[in-house]
């Protein structure tokens, strides 16, 4: 079998709506602002990753930066770890952090797709895996007792065995209020997270995580500052129930700063912001080594696959908020991650009917 040879990368981008919008103390997100890749490699080969720009302001500036990468890799064997080292070392001036690490994220995640696609294995067997099962969790926005209890219930009515509910209300009592009326809808054996966005103040973190410190949490998510390690610690080190984070680290070397401050109980990377597969996989062997227990941020699919790999993997966050352009979404049945030999690749092939339908 002749290895591939990178030629080309094409993309596309959409604007998928997510229903119901998500609230977040932090704003509204309403829509998927997505730049989809392909990465077209000798012999037919086409490695497929998404970017999710947060903003649709980003996405055609992203879509151009993504582009303009071709240079760097065609020609090359496909290698994504060599192709990484050699994309963040030509970066290194500019900085591999926001839009630039996003761009090399996403062609490090198809990068990783064509490789597997060519072995004719999923991701995690390339990575020496096996189909391990995950617990996933459902989400619900910033959206008041009512609304935040009903849609726990809707999680809980779908097989997951856990909810996280976006918090930081005015008042502290406001919080308690809507953990308790989930946990109302719920009953006691559903785990209950609470995510805030980074949203408080140091001191005023510890004041009112204390109101929550005996609602039976599994975590508390991004009190403060997602880089302010110090004081996350701080929070940390104040009160008993595990804080969370890790969503907004820009790659391995924001992992290592944030496990030298013992900023969090439990990590949780994002796939692209942590810098693609490579950046995953560097960054969760940091975790492990420390004892962390790692969680995945939004990419179900990809994240199933990695978590699949990992010897600490703890949660899933579940979001069906791209499933719209993916052909064959994650399968979650009684709240786990399923993953079989069949999973081509990354998991990720485009929708295309759906592709056309949002695209912009
Ligand atoms: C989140 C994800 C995506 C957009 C905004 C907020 C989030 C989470 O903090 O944990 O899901
Ligand atoms: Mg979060």
């Amino acid at each position: 079998m002749k290895h591939p040879i990178v030629k080309s990368i094409s993309v596309s981008t959409v604007l998928v709506p997510i229903n119901p919008p998500h609230r977040t103390a932090s704003g509204v997100v309403d829509k998927s602002p997505l730049v989809l890749i392909d990465i077209h490699c000798s012999g037919g080969l086409v490695g497929h990753a998404i970017v999710f720009t947060y903003t649709p302001v980003a996405l055609k500036p992203m879509a151009e930066l993504i582009l303009g990468f071709h240079g760097l890799i065609a020609g090359q064997p496909l290698a994504p770890k060599s192709q990484y080292e050699y994309l963040q070392a030509r970066t290194r001036l500019i900085g591999s952090q926001g839009m630039v690490g996003m761009a090399l994220a996403g062609i490090d995640m198809a990068l990783w797709d064509a490789l597997a696609r060519h072995q004719e294995v999923p991701l995690f067997r390339l990575l020496g895996g096996e189909p391990q099962a995950i617990k996933a969790y459902g989400g619900t926005g910033f959206d008041g007792e009512l609304e935040t209890a009903r849609q726990a219930e809707k999680w809980v009515k779908a097989g997951y065995t856990g909810v996280k509910a976006k918090i930081g209300y005015p008042t502290v009592a406001e919080d308690v209020k809507v953990v308790r009326a989930m946990r109302a809808a719920v009953g006691p054996d559903v785990d209950l997270m609470v995510d805030y966005n980074q949203s408080l103040q140091t001191v005023d973190a510890i004041e009112r995580l204390r109101h929550l410190d005996n609602e039976g949490l599994l975590w508390i998510e991004e009190p403060v500052l997602a880089h302010d390690y110090a004081n996350s610690a701080r929070v940390k080190e104040a009160i008993n129930t595990p804080i969370q984070s890790g969503e907004n680290w820009w790659g391995p070397a924001d992992m290592s700063l944030a496990l030298a401050a013992d900023a969090s109980d439990f990590v949780m990377p994002d796939v692209m912001k942590i810098g693609g597969v490579t950046g995953w996989l560097k960054a969760v062997s940091l975790a492990e080594a420390a004892g962390k227990q790692v969680s995945s941020h939004l990419w179900p699919e990809l994240s199933a696959q990695l978590l699949a790999v990992g010897a600490t993997s703890h949660r899933l966050e579940y979001v069906d908020w791209w499933m719209d352009v993916i052909e064959t979404p994650l399968t979650i049945k009684h709240g786990m991650t399923v993953l079989n030999d069949d999973v081509k690749g990354a998991g990720i092939a485009w929708n295309n009917d759906n592709v056309e339908r949002y695209r912009v």
